[in-house]
Formats: structure tokens, C-alpha cells, sequence
């Protein structure tokens, strides 16, 4: 069966901002309080999804979430006109308003786990929305993508999306960001890798919160329908966590039969590769491309995000291309360890560099953008043509973008109650533009 992998991204949002919420992540702790460009990350984000569209590759945008999202305000015991609720949460839980306000769903990578059609028992693609329960910020994206994963993937006899696991600490789910998939063609079957960071209910008390759980991961497994022979589950070492690898693909990324990583991912490198190459048996020969700390130490490649890097099969281009932050460019071993790999005849051929730094400051990458979907023939057919980027849409998009998109966001900013009317208008907008339907939003079915 021929297949494509699509990349689905999510459009960063109009309350893009640094608010320091996710403990563990380095970046978003750094960067907290300063200004941000919400405009110019959203463009950021369309420049990156053009290109590959470009390349010849199939590109789908994921719609932003409504934000500041009041409902949970409403839950919280706020009351009274939205102005009002939003000036006394600005004022009597300023974190909350953080956390309402974030426009951390645009890292699409942690949407859901997919698991395509040639993986699964009855032969339909399988998405499993994250519930993202360890943080505050993120738990409240699962049902909203859900609803945009419904709408890219409508046909029931093709796609069967499924609602975030139960929202309990012991089902931690971040999606495809401790997933990878190996394949020797996209549609031939693959060998699925799960990584967690933890076991359900195990509270080491470590300085950073490890967010996957095994629980999860097995529980997708049973759920997508998957076969146990094809699958590996491996433990992310707990040292990287505590060093900022929040999720395994800040230290891994995988493509066709090539996994490249940094020798401290796993908590036990040797197995993980034995245990893959035995999944792989009979279906291909995996090719490991480790990156040893001496030549990339763990700390360059947590600032550079060396691993975040999309890794993509370009037409025309026999190896594969390692679509990377501009900031590796700017790390000086990273960038020497660039120019070393692709004059070597491994299976990565190229590097290519993109400007997403908005949202590099937050610590999302080039690959915590998007979301992998791997696509035959007729699931392309029966996707939902107005998700997928063209060149039109990609000019109403940067349009739209540059119509409602404030420039700057600082803190005090998100006090002001302009930002939800302006998001509304904006995403009312959006839904025409994608023919998602009036009732998309939760705003728009109060
Ligand atoms: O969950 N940052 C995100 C970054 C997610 C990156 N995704 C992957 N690696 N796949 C997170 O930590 C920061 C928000 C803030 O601080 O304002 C944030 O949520």
C-alpha cells in the first residue's frame, strides 16, 4: 500500500507568550516574563509548514484553541461578565490566568499518539488525543483536539480518533512526544516505540516531574489495536529528565529505519536497541545514529534542540533531511557534529535550518510543531481537504495572521479583557477559513 506522512502543525496562538509554566522544560523557564511576538511566531510557524509544502511533502495546519479559555475560570468559581472575570482572575489568581491563557496546543506533537492502518488490527488508522495531565496549562487541550482531530479525520471507516485517556496521574499522556515509529515504507507495517518517563504512581521526588507514564503507553498499545511483536517500550533515562529532556523527543527522533539520539535518552541504550531490532525482524534492518556526549554534550543538545529536529524524506533526495532550530547553527558542537553527519553516508544526507525561535523560547522545536500522520492513498482522499495547506490557504492564513495577531504580549497584557474579544473575532474568522462550522468553539456553542 503507498502512503505519505503528513505533518499536521498547530498554528501558534494569539496569546503566544512566556508565562514559565512547565517546570522541567529549561527554555520556558528561562525565558519566563519576557515579551513575546505573537504575530511573528505564528508566521514563523506558516514559513516552516510552507516549506515543506514546497518540498513536496503533505502539510495539514491544526487550529489554535480558544484563549484565554474561560470555561475553566468558570469551573475555578469565577463569576460574572467574561471582562469582569477575567480582570478578577488577573487579580486574585494571576497563574491561573497564566495557564488559562496559554498557547501551549501549538506544539501539535503533543496532540495525540498516532498509530497508522498498516500497525493496527482492523486496518484503520488510530489517534488517541493526549490528556497532558501533568501540567495545568496543557490539561485542558485534550477535548479541543479531539474536536480538531475529528474535523481533519471525519470518516469513521477510515480514522478512529479516540478521547484522551482518563485524566489521572497515572495515565500521563504527552502524545507523539515519546513516540516514535520505524518502517521501511510508511505504509508497510512499523515497529512502534513508546517511551515513558515514569511508572503510575511512582513519585521518585526528583527535582523535574517526568510526564509519561508506562500505564499510558500500554494502554494506548491495547487501544490503537497494535501488534505486540512490532512494539517496544522503553524508559527514558531519569538523569536527562532532571537535565531538561522533558520528553524523550528532546534527546530522539526517528524516521524510515533510522533512529538518531543521544547515547543518554534511554535509561538502558542497549536494550532499547535490541529490543527494536527484534521488533524489526523480518520488516527491516533499523539504523541506529547515536550522538555520543563527547561530540554533543547532553547540555548543548537540550539548548540547541539538536533532536527536535523533524526528520523528513524529501522527494528527490535519497537520504533522509534533518530539518533542525537555527540555533544548532549558533552551538558550536552542534553545528560541528551538522557538518560531520551529513559527510558521512549514514541515512542522514542534509541539514536544513528553520527560524522558529518564538517558539524555541518556550521549548518547542521544530518537531514539537507538528504532528505525524502517516496517510494511503484513500485516508489522503478522505481527509478534510481544507486542513491541508496550499498556496491559497497558506495566503489567507498569513493574512488572517497579519489582520488579528497583536505584535508584542507582555505579562500585564493578558490581564486585558480586549485579548478574548480579539481572539474571538479571530477565531471566528478561522473556523470560515478551515470550514470548520460555527459550533468549533466552545465560545461559539455558549
Ligand atoms: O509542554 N512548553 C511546552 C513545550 C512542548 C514541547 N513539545 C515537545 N517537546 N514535543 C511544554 O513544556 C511552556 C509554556 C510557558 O511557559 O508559557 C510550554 O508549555
Amino acid at each position: 500500500m503507498t502512503a505519505q506522512e503528513a505533518n499536521y502543525d498547530g498554528l501558534v496562538g494569539l496569546t503566544h507568550n512566556y508565562g514559565g509554566l512547565s517546570a522541567g522544560n529549561l527554555a520556558s523557564a528561562h525565558n519566563v516574563g519576557q515579551i513575546s511576538r505573537p504575530r511573528e511566531g505564528a508566521l514563523q510557524g506558516l514559513a516552516k509548514m510552507k516549506r515543506l509544502h514546497e518540498a513536496g511533502l503533505i502539510q495539514g495546519v491544526l487550529p489554535p484553541h480558544e484563549r484565554p479559555f474561560l470555561p475553566l475560570l468558570h469551573e475555578a468559581g469565577f463569576t460574572g461578565s467574561d471582562a469582569q472575570i477575567i480582570e478578577k482572575a488577573a487579580k486574585h489568581a494571576p497563574s491561573l490566568l497564566r495557564a488559562v491563557s496559554s498557547s501551549a496546543f501549538m506544539w501539535a506533537a503533543n496532540a495525540a499518539t498516532i498509530s497508522p492502518s498498516s500497525d493496527t488490527r482492523d486496518g484503520r488508522l488510530h489517534a488517541s488525543a493526549a490528556n497532558l495531565v501533568t501540567m495545568l496549562h496543557r490539561s485542558i487541550e485534550g477535548p479541543q483536539t479531539a474536536r480538531s482531530l475529528q474535523a481533519a479525520f471525519p470518516d469513521k471507516g477510515h480514522f478512529c480518533i479516540h478521547a484522551p485517556l482518563p485524566t489521572q496521574e497515572s495515565f500521563g499522556d504527552e502524545g507523539a512526544a515519546n513516540h516514535v515509529r520505524l518502517c521501511a515504507e510508511h505504509g508497510s507495517p512499523g515497529v512502534e516505540i513508546f517511551v515513558h518517563g515514569r511508572l503510575a504512581g511512582f513519585a521518585p521526588g526528583l527535582k523535574f516531574p517526568a510526564r509519561q507514564t508506562l500505564q499510558a503507553n500500554q494502554a494506548l498499545v491495547r487501544r490503537h489495536g497494535l501488534n505486540m511483536d512490532r512494539v517496544v517500550f522503553a524508559a527514558q533515562a531519569q538523569s536527562t529528565i532532571e537535565a531538561g529532556a522533558f520528553h524523550n523527543d528532546v534527546v530522539c527522533v526517528g524516521a524510515k529505519t533510522c533512529l538518531f539520539f543521544h547515547e543518554y535518552a534511554f535509561a538502558d541504550t542497549a536494550q532499547t536497541l535490541e529490543a527494536i531490532s527484534r521488533a524489526a525482524d523480518g520488516l527491516f534492518e533499523p539504523q541506529f545514529v547515536q550522538v555520543n556526549q563527547d561530540e554533543v554534550p547532553l547540555r548543548d543538545a537540550i539548548t540547541s534542540y539538536l533532536f527536535n529536529s523533524m526528520l523528513v524524506e524529501i522527494p528527490g533526495e535519497e537520504r533522509l533531511v534533518l530539518i533542525a532550530p537555527a540555533e544548532c547553527r549558533e552551538t558550536a558542537s552542534v553545528a560541528r557534529y551538522c557538518d560531520k553527519l551529513v559527510a558521512g553516508n549514514g541515512p542522514i544526507g542534509r541539514v536544513e535550518f528553520v527560524d522558529v525561535r518564538q517558539s524555541m523560547r518556550n521549548g518547542g522545536g521544530p518537531a514539537c510543531l507538528r504532528l505525524r500522520v502517516v496517510l494511503s492513498d484513500a485516508e489522503r482522499a478522505a481527509a478534510n481537504p481544507d486542513m491541508l495547506l496550499s498556496d491559497a490557504l497558506y495566503a489567507k492564513l498569513t493574512d488572517w495572521v497579519k489582520r488579528h495577531y497583536r505584535e508584542q504580549l507582555a505579562p500585564a497584557d493578558l490581564a486585558d479583557p480586549n485579548l478574548l474579544v480579539e481572539g474571538r473575532e479571530a477565531l471566528d474568522a478561522l473556523t470560515a477559513i478551515l470550514s470548520l462550522g460555527s459550533d468549533f468553539y466552545p465560545f461559539q456553542r455558549a
